[in-house]
């Protein structure tokens, strides 16, 4: 399996992040790209590559410019204000019932005055922290997503009977399905997952082949404005596995009304983002009923608990028949029993993330669909390597 990766992602270092109340040790260390990439180098099957550049342009069809001017500026604009350069953090957050009455042209623009007013404005909550690198690393993050996508394209067209199912891995950092088309939360700023999901569905290969240059960080500081990028229609369908232990609010915003893209998620449940992973929220418009939310109890799910309900949702008539074209799983480790700030009591056993990246191979939704797996979150440092291993493990033993 190619396995696309730079160490560019482990530039994104911030100190701390505000906890409950407390200052600690910032959880989603660049020590877990490297627990993982050690465990990558050490296994023959495989085969790591670099990560080529696509621009903006993808990343502009997901997110709002303004948003991602707001990511390459706030740093600088931050420190030029006399505040901390070891980190920029949120001190107070566009909360809906401070600025419903005011309407969003007001707030937005009152939010321009001040760096500390624009962080409230883009980010949800307290455990996100911007550094000087922090957009090198997020850039670098989202053009290993699309270098993964562009490479599954390939082995896709060019898949000859007999042939393996097609699978990939973005081993990036910082993660993404936190964020939305606006706001950073969670440790993530841009959705690797939605960018390269609407990058397969709206890219040809020969686009694809057209629009890739060698990685070139973009410091668009300075720059001006950013295009907008026309709508494109979706030619494919994505079906979305999120199996990090919290739910992908981001990733389910992007995609609430679109019904080429399915959303899948199973997460611990009452925890962070906590707005959001009910059973209810199913969707809307013509996006109703492609969104499922698998809210399970950290106390009591154990290694058979989660890989029923994955198995469940998996082998489920509206997702079989829903029949995607690839299949992209957001792959989170913090389900594991240990993990500092999420886990499943009862998750213990390793070869439960084996059955995991089987099931992606085996369950009547997935069966013979090309595999795109994109790193999220997890932070058992030490264990990351073996968890991320026995995923993708599973799935090409299957
Ligand atoms: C990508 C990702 O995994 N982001 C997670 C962000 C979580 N940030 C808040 C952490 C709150 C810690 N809650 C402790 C609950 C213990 N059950
Ligand atoms: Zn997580």
């Amino acid at each position: 399996m190619d396995v696309i990766y730079s160490d560019d992602c482990l530039l994104h270092d911030p100190p701390y992040e505000v906890t409950r109340g407390v200052v600690k040790p910032y959880v989603e260390s660049p020590a877990r790209l490297e627990s993982i990439k050690k465990f990558i180098d050490a296994h023959g099957e495989f085969r790591v590559a670099s990560p080529r550049d696509y621009t903006l342009e993808p990343v502009l069809a997901v997110h709002e410019t303004d948003y991602i001017q707001y990511l390459a500026t706030i740093y600088r604009d931050w420190v030029a204000d006399g505040l901390p350069p070891e980190a920029v953090t949120g001190e107070a957050f566009v909360h809906p019932n401070i600025v419903s009455k005011i309407g969003k042209d007001i707030y937005r623009k009152n939010a321009r005055l001040s760096p500390s007013a624009r962080v409230g404005l883009y980010t949800f909550d307290m455990s996100v922290a911007y550094t000087k690198d922090t957009w090198r690393a997020t850039y670098t993050s989202v053009q290993i997503a699309l270098t993964a996508g562009h490479e599954l394209t390939k082995a896709i067209e060019n898949r000859k009977q007999g042939d393996k199912v097609p699978s990939i891995y973005a081993l990036c950092r910082p993660p993404g399905h936190h964020s939305t088309c606006n706001v950073a939360a969670g440790y993530c700023f841009i959705n690797n997952v939605a960018v390269v999901t609407r990058f397969l569905q709206t890219y040809s290969l020969q686009e694809m082949e057209a629009l890739h240059k060698p990685l070139k960080f973009n410091d668009i500081i300075g720059t001006g404005e950013l295009n907008t990028v026309p709508v494109k229609d979706p030619k494919k369908k994505i079906l979305i596995v999120d199996i990090d232990y919290h739910h992908g609010n981001g990733t389910q915003d992007i995609f609430w009304e679109d019904p080429s893209v399915f959303y899948i998620s199973l997460h611990g449940c009452p925890d962070y983002p906590y707005f959001t992973g009910s059973t209810e929220e199913i969707g809307a418009g013509p996006g109703e009923g492609y969104n499922v939310n698998v809210p399970l109890n950290p106390a009591t799910t154990t290694d058979t608990v989660y890989l029923d309900n994955l198995a469940r949702v998996l082998e489920d008539k509206t997702v079989v028949s829903f029949d995607a074209d690839i299949v992209i799983c957001s792959m989170g480790l913090d389900t594991w029993h240990e993990d500092p700030i999420a886990g499943m009591k009862g998750l213990k056993d390793v070869e439960t993330y084996f059955k995991m990246g089987k099931l992606l191979k085996t369950a009547a939704s997935c069966r013979g669909k090309p595999v795109l797996f994109v790193q999220e979150g997890g932070y058992t440092v030490e264990k990351l390597g073996q968890l991320a291993g026995r995923v993708l493990q599973g799935f090409l033993d299957a």
